[in-house]
């Protein structure tokens, strides 16, 4: 379905945005065939959109608060396809809900104002059932996104604002991607997700950064299908955290390591400036195991490493000589404590699992339904619980709410055994994802204000997402 530009739409930026088919050198010999987002800017500044050379990442969008965008995506992939702002606040035929998708060949013009505060956004496919497929093949990007309360903050900027996208893949001996989603993985395989072997960074082996000093601000994106990462600096000091899904965090906080479930993002502030000239520091992703009992087997569908991935050294800094000082600000943005007004309506939303599906509530993804508890009204405020206490088996998992940015307002019943992993959490802050470890109930607190209509809300383990944990809820 091709959509036809307005005349009432007046865009600042406009970019065209193709899915395509590429082959790149990502491992030594062979080049791998992967799918990947080209961009071009055919109006605006030319630095709204930035390449990664030699990665199939997407271009990386940096647009402002308040600004136009027009975005014509191209589908030149052999499969439907439809691209989702993940995080962004936009009009329901704007999202990029599946029902939306074009075929090959065919094309979606997107027009939207970009009303969410600074933040570290992205951008994927959104088909129903292949999603999980197209992303590891390559097709996902981040989309930043700057405004006044930022540049306020003065953080690091330029070559030291940089962006880091993990993502876990297995290779062939020809060095071709290995996916075994919902389908091809076996039951198991559908159960749990896809592991794969190695723990990529902006789809490398690993990033160097020689003669580092000084402050950097790091973003960072958990682009995996499936897995979770447990991240932490090689030398064990701490993690200052200034920002998670939605933008900066109220003020700085300290973390001994950072959980991050697929799709969340986290932003660092790496201080090198006490560091001795030449010593050597990495950040280090270390997948996070939840084998319980029988996990360990059913981790070992066709779909999954008979290995996990070892530890990855992701980004190695090798400090140089100095740069001066920069203070880390003490308060990063105007936050408000989320606080839950009286006569909140409540809803629960039960990760379940019947007849070896995932679900939601029991129910599974239909592409026009919506039951009587999935509709919200216009301009209300809600505490939706996810609750995830099946006892057929126990598996995290990552929910997503598209249409609006929540806070998490309690995490309850964490299970002994994972409490250690609470101090990973960067739950004070502005998201759209947060990860339910199996036996918590998280509640959110959500407004939906911005537009009304069909949205969805899913697991982000995308082997789940595509066997049907997905479900849309209507804002009327
Ligand atoms: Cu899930």
């Amino acid at each position: 379905m091709a959509t036809a530009a307005t005349d009432k739409f007046t865009p600042d930026v406009d970019i065209e945005l193709v899915a395509q088919p590429d082959e790149l050198q990502l491992l030594p010999g062979r080049p791998t065939a992967v799918w990947r987002y080209v961009g071009r800017v055919l109006k605006g500044p030319a630095d709204a959109l930035q390449t990664i050379p030699g990665s199939y990442a997407g271009p990386i969008f940096r647009l402002k608060t308040g600004q136009k965008v027009r975005i014509r995506f191209l589908n030149r992939i052999r499969q439907p396809s439809i691209v989702h702002w993940h995080g962004l606040i936009v009009p329901e035929q704007m999202d990029g809900h599946p029902r939306d998708v074009v075929p090959t060949g065919g094309e979606h013009l997107y027009e939207f104002e970009v009303r969410n505060r600074a933040g570290t956004y992205w951008f994927h496919p959104h088909p129903h059932g292949h999603t999980g497929t197209q992303v590891y093949g390559g097709l996902a990007g981040l989309f930043l996104v700057s405004d006044d309360e930022e540049r306020a903050a003065r953080l690091p900027d330029g070559d030291r604002d940089i962006s880091i996208v993990l993502a876990d893949r297995t290779f062939d001996a020809a060095n071709q991607l290995v996916y075994e989603g919902a389908m091809g993985g076996g039951m198991m395989g559908g159960m749990t997700g896809f592991f794969g072997e190695r723990i990529l960074a902006n789809g490398r082996p690993s990033l160097s950064f020689p003669g580092a000093a000084g402050a950097y601000r790091l973003r960072l994106l958990n682009g995996s299908n499936s897995r979770i990462y447990r991240i932490a600096r090689s030398d064990r000091k701490s993690l200052v955290a200034i920002a998670s899904d939605g933008g900066l965090l109220a003020a700085p906080v300290t973390r001994p390591f950072l959980v991050l479930g697929p799709a969340e993002r986290a932003e660092l502030w790496l201080d090198f400036h006490d560091e001795s000239a030449g010593s050597r520091i990495a950040l280090i992703a270390e997948p996070l195991d939840f084998g319980g009992p029988g996990m360990g087997m059913m981790g070992r569908g066709r779909g999954a490493p008979a290995q996990p991935a070892a530890p990855q050294a992701f980004a190695l800094f090798t400090i140089g000589k100095g740069a001066g000082r920069q203070a880390l600000p003490n308060r990063l943005a105007d936050l408000a404590l989320a606080t839950v007004p009286r006569e909140t309506q409540r809803r629960e939303f039960a990760l379940t699992m019947g007849h070896m599906r995932w679900g939601i509530n029991g129910r599974t993804f239909e592409m026009e339904a919506v039951a009587p508890d999935e509709r919200v009204r216009f301009g209300d405020t809600e505490v939706w619980e996810f609750s995830n206490r099946t006892s057929m088996m126990a598996m995290p998992h990552p929910m997503h709410i598209h249409a609006a940015q929540f806070r998490v307002i309690e995490r309850l019943g964490t299970p002994p055994g994972l409490a250690g992993l609470r101090a990973g959490f960067l739950d004070g802050g502005v998201k759209d994802t947060v990860l339910v470890l199996p036996g918590e109930r998280v509640r959110v607190l959500l407004t939906f204000n911005a537009f009304r209509g069909l949205f969805l809300y899913h697991c982000h383990n995308l082997v789940h997402e595509d066997m049907g944990m997905m479900r849309n809820f209507r804002i009327a």
